[in-house]
């Protein structure tokens, strides 16, 4: 039983609707299903899709001008930042900063909390995201995305948030999404209730559509996604998941196909479509894994609880997981709830 009290079958539920819903006339309708809502949040939203739009625009030409290789200077993470992550993490601050609904933002490429510009009013809501994560993969044209995750402040007094603000509970989001620069433009996005929703961009008309409602992951699926890799350097919990996973057992639906991107946006997407798991477990070199809690594992987190599957770190939930740094990492397995419990188990020695 998923969380939203019905059982997918074995097949992806997306809704496809009839009629053209563009993404603003669903933020509106939402609010409007929100009595007293301030209309602050279906603001943000808005911006996200605009901030999605703009670098798309960037990303779709990013073979025909000067925006590909390096800028020559590392992020916080050490990690070579690319021009177009660069452009992607200054348009998330341009179209936030002056929105007076935020009291404070962070960046997974930006080392310290991003405040409010004095001359900006501040608002009630928190934002964090990666501008642009997988963007090792942009010369191969390979899918990317951008990744968010919205709170509202703890902190009181109205003026510009502090780290408290920031270092938060998954399970506190209002809202989590992500943008993937993908064959087509996609963002995907869930306020809680149980619904997470997809929305194509239509370049023509510079409009995201509506194109997968209500999305539900598969209870079980038959794809799991892993570097291995780092076979050796696993875990033996892991290891031993993975091993049964290619088992033949044509009962249990194995051997399960592999499928790595390589880009956590893109992964993700095919686990919330397709069903199955995705992975980033910690191993001996790197036992609290590589992918970011704040930035990556909570926004994701939500989404795919949301859609009706499971995001544990192998031991305990991952939107339970208080933040007490900006940049910590963690394992991560997360996908259709029969597969991510499965994995539960085999980290946690029961099998
Ligand atoms: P590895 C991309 O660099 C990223 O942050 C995620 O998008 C992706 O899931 C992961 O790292 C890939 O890491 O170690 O498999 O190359």
């Amino acid at each position: 039983m998923s969380s939203k009290g019905v059982t997918p079958t074995k097949t992806p539920i997306i809704t496809r609707p009839s009629q053209i819903v563009t993404i603003d006339r669903y933020i509106l309708d939402q609010e409007q299903s929100h009595p007293g809502a301030s209309g602050d949040l279906s603001g943000l939203l808005y911006d996200i899709a605009l901030t999605g739009k703009m670098i798309a625009r960037e990303v779709r030409k990013a073979g025909l001008v000067d925006i590909l290789g390096q800028t020559g200077t590392i992020n916080v993470q050490g990690e070579e930042v690319q021009k177009l992550d660069d452009y992607a993490h200054e348009c998330f601050i341009k179209n936030f900063d002056h929105s007076g609904r935020l009291c404070v933002m962070a960046s997974e490429e930006e080392e310290e909390p991003i405040p409010i510009p004095d001359k900006f009013e501040c608002g009630n809501y928190v934002l964090l995201f990666d501008p642009l994560d997988g963007s090792s993969n942009i010369d191969a044209n390979v899918s990317i995305g951008s990744i968010f995750s919205i709170y509202r402040r703890i902190t009181e007094g109205g003026g510009g948030g502090t780290l408290e603000d920031l270092l938060r509970k998954g399970s506190e989001q209002v809202a989590a999404g992500y943008v993937l620069y993908g064959s087509s433009t996609m963002l995907v996005y869930t306020t809680g209730r149980g619904q997470v929703d997809g929305f194509t961009l239509d370049p023509s008309i510079g409009e995201f559509l509506l194109s997968h409602a209500d999305i539900t992951i598969p209870d079980k699926g038959k794809i799991y996604s892993c570097n291995e890799g780092y076979r050796n350097l696993l875990f033996d919990g892991t290891r031993r998941f993975l091993e049964h996973l290619q088992e033949v057992d044509k009962d249990s639906g194995r051997p399960y196909s592999a499928r790595y991107i390589g880009s956590m946006v893109a992964d993700v997407h095919r686990t919330l479509l397709y069903g199955g798991i995705f992975m980033y477990p910690g191993t001996e070199k790197a036992p609290g894994g590589k992918l970011r809690l704040l930035y990556e594992a909570n926004p994701m987190a939500m989404l795919i609880e949301q859609a009706g599957g499971l995001a544990s770190t192998g031991k305990e939930p991952i939107l339970e997981l208080q933040a007490t740094e900006l940049h910590q990492r963690v394992p991560l397995f997360m996908g259709s709830k029969q597969d991510v419990e499965l994995a539960i188990e085999f980290e946690g020695g029961a099998r």
